[in-house]
């Protein structure tokens, strides 16, 4: 095994306590669908479109659908503990998919569908896949192909399946068999963290805990069974996986919509026709919504409640978004690694327009502590109010990404608290307002960019000697990234190229520069690190002659 183990436990005292509080029950999700498939057999649970089709499956078809594909995937040789990589855009073989995958035991690798060979070869390395599941093409690109690019490139990956195929109709219609439950309290998947040092970090969630999370998600955004949510950003991601999202609606019998694509017209038209109730977006679609509602034909009455979150949603856009919408706001606040905060339906409208909620658990610990020095923290709790880096550990939050001991030592303190590298306020309701971020991530209107991955990118062009990545500040998307780049000695390289050499290395689209600055040098540190905060002021005092 290299470096470090696959999961980091919680302590033993502890997780006896979580059982002992019922928050951790013992069950997997392939024991927990059959369950939810006995008490909504007709009840529709997914509608989805792939290449133009509707689908409409209710949560007995849904089951079934799970239990061929897991005999299938135990037929082509998928054994428990495998891991899988699954490129799935809002399709509705998603669910099915992963489903089977839970069902065999084997871990599915949640890549997104604009990852590009680069992060899709980091993660089966890093997670040693045996498989890649995708679709042929999606948004024009060859997804097939790449996924088979990474199989050449990757010795454990011994099989591409696409669904769609005739390969994947045979492994889909496999007879159902009797398959060993996996141990609930152990890893069920890897999703993926945004991400601050070099490439995405795989995180460890097992049944138990992503269960309760999802359980408690349901009941805080008070999902019923006639509530219908729509999957609007791509479901692999952990927020419309589970805050409430796909699995939330599964859990209250309620039934999803999955839009291809996230645009206003798109889910406008699924809100109308599906009399959708609730959905999740991000803050720049959250204002793209809020616009072409106001010249829509479309009905969207029966939108009760929108969650935003993944970036920080100003004031400005959360006082639009009722009125313009006809719904509720509901913040939320939340981490592929655990902790999941949303402002409550019933919190007053200053709590819910201000901040970005508080935890989905009482046995949720926070702590907010001086983050004067990162390299060397202190860990000093600051007074309720005041500003500092937000540590959390609880019932549904990983104790160590995935073989990552190394990084696990700095991500975590020694008592298990993950750091999250969000910098908040927490008022004396324990409400917590985003205010800022100590880690070196840009957050593009919710997706994550790492700022060392992409200098790694560009650092590998031959006329680059050093390059930094920060955000600029951005109207519409609260952050997009700046490169600044130092040439070698000689060079003149230029932003176009730069951006197109950084994209033809198989990166997802939005961790391409935005902006490239060529300068000749970095203003350093005391220590003589690159000043990323002298570069960023550099940025708004440009912007600000600009005007
Ligand atoms: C400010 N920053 C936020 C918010 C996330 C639900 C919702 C979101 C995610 C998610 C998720 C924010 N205001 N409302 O997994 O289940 C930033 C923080 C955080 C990082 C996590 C969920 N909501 N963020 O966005 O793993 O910096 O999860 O640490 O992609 O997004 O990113 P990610």
């Amino acid at each position: 095994m290299s470096a470090g183990v696959d999961h980091v436990a919680w302590p033993a005292d502890v997780a006896a306590r979580y059982r002992a509080s019922g928050h951790w029950r013992g069950q997997t999700f392939g024991a927990w669908l059959t369950a939810l498939a006995a008490a909504h057999s007709g009840r529709t649970a997914v509608v989805g479109e792939r290449d133009g089709v509707t689908s409409r499956w209710t949560f007995a078809e849904l089951d079934e659908r799970a239990h061929r594909i897991a005999a299938g995937l135990v037929g082509s040789g998928v054994r428990p503990g495998d891991r899988v990589v699954v490129q799935l855009p809002n399709v509705p073989e998603f669910l099915p998919v992963v489903f089977g995958l839970w069902r065999v035991g084997a871990w599915p690798v949640f890549a997104l569908p604009a990852h590009r060979h680069s992060e899709l070869r980091h993660f089966a390395e890093q997670a040693e896949a045996v498989a890649i599941v995708t679709v042929d093409r999606h948004e024009r690109h060859d997804h097939a192909g790449t996924a088979r690019q990474v199989a050449a490139d990757v010795p454990s990956v011994r099989d591409v399946l696409v669904v769609g195929s005739a390969e994947f109709a045979g492994l889909a219609a496999a007879e159902p068999r009797d398959l060993p439950d996996p141990d609930p309290s152990g890893v069920a998947f890897l999703q993926l963290s945004g991400g601050s040092t070099g490439l995405p970090k795989l995180i460890p969630r097992t049944h138990d805990d992503y269960l309760y999370s999802v359980r408690e998600s349901a009941r805080i955004c008070a999902l019923r069974p006639d509530s219908v949510y729509l999957a609007a950003l791509p479901v692999a991601h952990n927020y419309p996986l589970s805050s409430p999202g796909v699995l939330g609606a599964l859990h209250a019998g309620a039934a999803t919509v999955l839009a291809p694509r996230p645009d206003a017209d798109t889910a406008f038209r699924l809100i109308e026709a599906e009399r959708v109730t609730i959905s999740g977006v991000v803050p720049p679609l959250a204002a793209a919504w809020v616009q072409a509602a106001a010249r829509t034909g479309h009905d969207l009455s029966s939108l009760e409640v929108l969650l935003v979150g993944g970036a920080k949603c100003g004031r400005e856009l959360a006082e639009r978004i009722g009125p313009a919408l006809g719904c509720r706001l509901q913040q939320v606040f939340g981490m592929a690694e655990g902790l999941v905060c949303y402002t409550r339906l019933d919190d007053p409208d200053e709590v819910v327009l201000g901040t970005q909620g508080r935890p989905i658990s009482l046995d949720d610990e926070i702590r907010v502590v001086d983050p004067d020095d990162p390299a060397a923290p202190s860990d000093a709790v600051v007074p309720d109010g005041a500003t500092g880096a937000l540590l959390t550990r609880g019932p549904y939050t990983i104790r160590g990404y995935f073989r990552a001991a190394a990084h696990n030592a700095a991500a975590f303190t020694p008592d298990g608290f993950y750091r999250t590298g969000d910098l908040v306020r927490r008022t004396p309701t324990g409400h917590l307002e985003v205010v800022g971020r100590a880690k070196e991530q840009i957050n593009r209107g919710g997706e994550k960019v790492a700022a060392e991955e992409v200098e790694n990118h560009l650092m590998a062009h031959p006329d680059v000697l050093d390059a930094a990545v920060v955000a600029v500040p951005d109207a519409y998307l609260g952050e997009r990234t700046c490169a600044y780049v130092v040439p070698a000695a000689g060079a003149a390289p230029t932003g176009a190229e730069l951006r197109r050499f950084v994209r033809e290395r198989g990166v997802a689209a939005f961790k391409v520069p935005d902006l490239v600055q060529v300068v000749g040098e970095f203003p350093v540190t005391g220590v003589g690190k690159t000043s990323k905060r002298e570069l960023r002021a550099a940025l708004a005092a440009l912007a600000e002659k600009k005007g």
